[in-house]
């Protein structure tokens, strides 16, 4: 099945630069998140348990690993409609610059968008963990004739003044909407609420940074070369002149956007229950199949431990930690609250060998690792002691980031035998 009114655009990234460094040497929707997915397969896999099978990904940043993901993983029948296509900012005679914002990379990528019948365009965001039915917020929007819908989910008072947070009628018609608005303004933009979010203080509607646009209204809105953003511009602007309505959702819902938030997002899966479900047949998160061996471990205790495959792990302990696809893990070594995003390969005995490899892909032997992001394809030597933590301060060197006492270990860094941070 294919929806064949609504077309899907993912808003891939800017620069990226608030989840650097693991964005230093791939785009945002790259990333790799959970052991074995990235980021970009959220939004997508979401848009296809939803039938919608045309999907647009914008980015600023055309890496080449993403575009490898892409290629290999969503591969439709070849009688079908169904795509998945990357388009990155493109410099062309009609226009030097790079995307200026989220409706200014819509508004660039326009003419590639109009090329298909749709009725309806989703916009999504590409660094999300949520699993929300778009259906039915397709479905809304139609019954109640509106001409732009926003998904909201209620906030408390600290998150509010990073998102875009409004005000809606008993209909649900948004009356007013403000883009991050400053604390001292927040007493102004309560709303009422379920008494289960009342009694987590969630008295904030705030914008997901998820639209629907009827198609001709938005062709009309982008004509208008000075609004570069969707909550800064477009939204605010329309309200008043379009029927705006306001799609809540109380389900699991996280912006990801920066180390600290990415970190708790991947941790949080190693939960008993998490809050995201990886293994709801319904809402299935769909990624590239690798065809890797299984996992193999000897003689650690695994506590709250998220495995993905084709690890060998021969640690004395891994808890609350995530371990990614193809990990090493050397004898006797502790790694505690951690997500290591694993390798993109394995390394022969006749590899080490011939090249002379010291220090093997992975972690070795006698390590200790805690509050740590490992990104891929890392070598840590025998005996590092890396003990993150909000006793350290944030810093940078070539192997290491250190952000809100997360550290993070930059992609392929070699960290040497008894290092510590
Ligand atoms: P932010 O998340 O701060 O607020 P923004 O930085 O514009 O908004 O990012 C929205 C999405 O678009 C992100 O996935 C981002 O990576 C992507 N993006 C940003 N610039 C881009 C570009 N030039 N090209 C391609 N993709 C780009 C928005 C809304 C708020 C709302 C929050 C919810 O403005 O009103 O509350 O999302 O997270
Ligand atoms: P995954 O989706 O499993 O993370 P990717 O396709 O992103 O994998 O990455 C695999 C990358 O690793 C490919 O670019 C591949 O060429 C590279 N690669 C595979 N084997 C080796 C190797 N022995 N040394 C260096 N790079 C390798």
């Amino acid at each position: 099945m294919i929806n064949d009114k609504v077309l899907a655009i993912i808003l891939g990234g800017g620069q990226g630069s608030r989840l650097y460094p693991l964005t230093q040497d791939r785009s945002k929707p790259a990333v790799p998140i959970a052991g074995k997915y990235r980021l970009v397969d959220i939004p997508i896999s979401n848009c296809i348990n939803a039938d919608i099978k045309r999907i647009y990904v914008l980015t600023q940043f055309n890496s080449a690993s993403l575009n490898r993901h892409i290629k290999n993983t969503y591969h439709f029948s070849f009688f079908s409609s169904a795509f998945v296509d990357v388009l990155a900012a493109e410099q062309t005679p009609n226009n030097k610059t790079w995307f200026q914002g989220t409706a200014d990379a819509v508004r660039q990528s326009i003419h590639h968008f109009l090329r298909h019948d749709f009725e309806y365009i989703l916009i999504l965001s590409g660094d999300q963990l949520y699993q929300m039915d778009y259906d039915k917020m397709i479905d809304a929007h139609e019954k109640n004739g509106a001409e732009i819908s926003i998904a909201t989910i209620p906030v408390n008072a600290k998150d509010a003044t990073s998102f875009g947070i409004m005000k809606a009628d008993d209909n649900n018609v948004v009356t007013s909407f403000i883009e991050k608005p400053d604390a001292s303004l927040l007493p102004d933009w309560t709303s009422e609420v379920s008494d289960v979010m009342k009694s987590e203080g969630r008295n904030y509607l705030a914008s997901m940074g998820i639209y629907i646009f009827n198609r001709d209204l938005l062709v009309d809105l982008m004509k208008n070369p000075d609004t570069n953003d969707f909550g800064k511009e477009i939204i605010p602007q329309s309200i008043d002149k379009h029927k705006t309505l306001s799609y809540q959702y109380e389900g699991y819902w996280t912006d990801i956007g920066n180390i600290d938030s990415f970190f708790e997002a991947n941790i949080g899966l190693t939960d008993n229950i998490p809050k995201f479900d990886l293994y709801d047949k319904k809402k299935r998160i769909f990624t590239r199949a690798r065809m890797l061996p299984t996992t193999k471990v000897a003689g650690t205790m695994l506590e709250k431990a998220v495995v993905a495959e084709g690890c060998i792990i021969s640690a004395a302990k891994i808890e609350k930690s995530v371990i990614g696809v193809r990990s090493r893990i050397g004898a006797e070594s502790t790694v505690i609250n951690t997500y290591m995003m694993g390798c993109d390969f394995y390394e022969t005995l006749e590899e080490i060998d011939r090249e002379k490899i010291e220090i093997l892909l992975g972690i070795g032997e006698r390590c200790f690792i805690k509050n740590a992001i490992i990104d891929k394809n890392c070598r840590i030597g025998d005996d590092v002691r890396i003990n993150g933590g909000k006793h350290l301060e944030d810093k940078e060197t070539d192997m290491y980031v250190i952000k809100d006492g997360i550290v993070v270990i930059k992609k392929g860094a070699v960290i040497p035998k008894g290092y510590v941070i």
